[in-house]
């Protein structure tokens, strides 16, 4: 399970689009740029370069920033291909 910290129009665009693309289950957290949610000490623990995006998978912070993208890729492809009934090459 995912769980993706992002503020509309941002970075975090990229990840989300991914999610929604593989239909992968996740969780938005919308953090708050006008209350400086992104600087306050929780989200801080969680991604120190207070920026969003901050991507969770299982509990676990993967990744933060274009990476996260490509977290969800990964390790969603395969199985959403297959549910397509698409095949590489
Ligand atoms: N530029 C990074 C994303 C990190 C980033 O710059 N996020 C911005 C929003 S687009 C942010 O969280 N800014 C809040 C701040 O700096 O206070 C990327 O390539 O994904």
């Amino acid at each position: 399970m995912y769980a993706l910290y992002y503020n509309p129009g941002s970075a975090s665009f990229a990840v989300h689009w991914m999610l929604n693309e593989l239909q992968a289950p996740h969780r938005l957290i919308r953090v708050d740029f006008e209350a400086k949610q992104q600087k306050s000490a929780e989200y801080l623990q969680l991604n120190p370069s207070g920026k969003v995006p901050t991507l969770i998978v299982d509990g676990v912070r993967a990744a933060s920033r274009m990476r996260g993208a490509a977290v969800v890729a990964v390790r969603t492809v395969p199985t959403a291909l297959a549910d397509a009934g698409d095949r590489i090459g």
